[in-house]
């Protein structure tokens, strides 16, 4: 990990540059895949999981057998963490939940908004290195909370043609019943078009690699809606002299453990303590099992030292970290300072570890500097608020005047008329 000192404001963003994607030859790769899922459906998909993930697959979708003997291949201990996950991810979604709303604005004149579930809903959970069952439970279970009618499951089986116990026994935790083996850009075309095993989705959530990004940009051409873009995961460390430096380099190595286009940045308030930590990432990341992609993450990273705070806090924002942990002296002046970042750990005993299982925040959250525009997955991801109205007859006599004269104004006569008839009607049956 390279350390800048004290850059000067125009060299911050090419310093701190995020890994290029080569969308233009990936869509490429993506586009016929997509294609041919519309045209064959099923048999696109079962040669597809021969093609990519070296499986022969009978049935798509996981039995009710498979199902239930995946919990006999999952430890206690860990079913029992996952129960406790479960716990926490459903208090704080379920408090997430918005009063509907109903009020008279003038007399005779009433608004309401609800929340309404989004019918169906998508959850992509990737294979690869790491069998992301958490991921299962921060989609699944607030979709079920908010209500949506069918949720369907796609990830990838394995070379045997199964799917990772956790992944099956979270799922059926949460009461997902339609898990389906297709991974990568097909399911993605799968859950877009629909297919004979793969029900057409309104809203398709969860991360995946380059392939999988990009064949969701497509689906969203298609009048499919989307989480949010996705980029490689990263996260960002503001830490001064109370930060202890083993605990910052385990965050760092953290996230770096996620991908060779991962991100770790350092924000450090002196030489020292940056030196301080990154000693120490050198140190824990020769025990990592997956040493070498953390390696290669950390070529992609930077170690900033930036002494005076309100630089250090700019940079930040300008950064917009999916993750933020904040290990400084005045940490809550520094949080209520933050405008850009997907989630906020506050302290040394707060590592990001904690959102992305068990505390109950969800980890699915903007990356790629997102964090400016966009929001993590949280309850009302799985919403849409339908907005109604009543008015009296009493209501449109009060309103309607000034309605006709912004549409007159709009040169919009059609929208006028709608008024002018109604009033006049009242007026004539007095
Ligand atoms: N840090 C990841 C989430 C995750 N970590 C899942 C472990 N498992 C992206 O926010
Ligand atoms: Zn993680």
């Amino acid at each position: 990990m390279k350390i800048i000192i004290n850059p000067p404001r125009p060299e911050w963003l090419k310093a701190m540059a995020r890994p290029v994607q080569k969308t233009k030859d990936i869509e490429k790769i993506v586009r016929p895949i997509m294609r041919k899922v519309k045209r064959q459906g099923d048999k696109a998909l079962k040669k597809f999981a021969l093609e990519y993930d070296h499986v022969e697959i009978q049935n798509l979708q996981a039995s009710r057998e498979e199902i239930k003997a995946a919990k006999a291949l999952v430890s206690p201990e860990l079913q029992e963490a996952i129960l406790q996950a479960k716990e926490n991810i459903e208090k704080f979604h379920e408090a997430q939940a918005t009063p509907d709303l109903e009020m008279e604005v003038m007399e005779g004149v009433t608004c309401m908004r609800r929340s309404v579930p989004i019918q169906k809903v998508g959850l992509y959970i990737p294979g690869g290195t790491a069998p992301l069952f958490s991921t299962v439970l921060m989609l699944g279970i607030p979709a079920n909370l908010a209500g949506c009618e069918q949720i369907i499951l796609c990830t990838p089986p394995n070379k045997e043609g199964n799917i990772h116990p956790a992944i099956l026994y979270a799922a059926d935790l949460i009461g997902i019943d339609k898990i389906v083996k297709a991974g990568g850009a097909q399911a993605i075309a799968a859950l877009t078009y629909g297919t004979d095993s793969v029900p057409k989705v309104d809203k398709i959530f969860g991360p995946g690699n380059q392939y999988v990004t990009a064949a969701k940009q497509m689906a969203v051409k298609k009048g499919v809606s989307i989480d949010m873009p996705a980029g490689p995961s990263e996260v960002l460390v503001y830490a001064d002299e109370t930060a202890i430096p083993a605990f910052v380099a385990a965050d760092l190595l953290s996230q770096a453990e996620h991908g060779v286009d991962s991100q770790v940045i350092l924000v450090a308030s002196s030489e020292k303590v940056a030196n301080k930590i990154l000693k120490e990432v050198e140190t824990q990341l020769e025990k990592l099992p997956r040493m070498e992609m953390a390696k290669k993450a950390l070529g992609n990273s930077v170690a900033f030292v930036m002494p005076n705070q309100d630089k250090a806090i700019d940079l930040i924002n300008e950064y917009a970290p999916e993750h933020l942990i904040i290990c400084v002296e005045n940490e809550d002046e520094v949080v209520s300072r933050i405008i850009n970042a997907g989630s906020v750990f506050i302290g040394n005993f707060t590592p990001e570890s904690a959102g992305d299982y068990a505390s109950g925040t969800n980890h699915t959250l903007p990356t790629y500097g997102y964090a400016r525009n966009y929001s993590g997955v949280s309850l009302d991801s799985f919403v849409k608020k339908i907005t109604y109205q009543k008015i009296t007859e009493k209501g449109l006599q009060n309103l309607g005047p000034t309605i006709e004269v912004m549409a007159a104004n709009e040169l919009l006569f059609a929208h006028k008329n709608a008024v002018s008839i109604r009033l006049k009607y009242l007026k004539d049956n007095q």
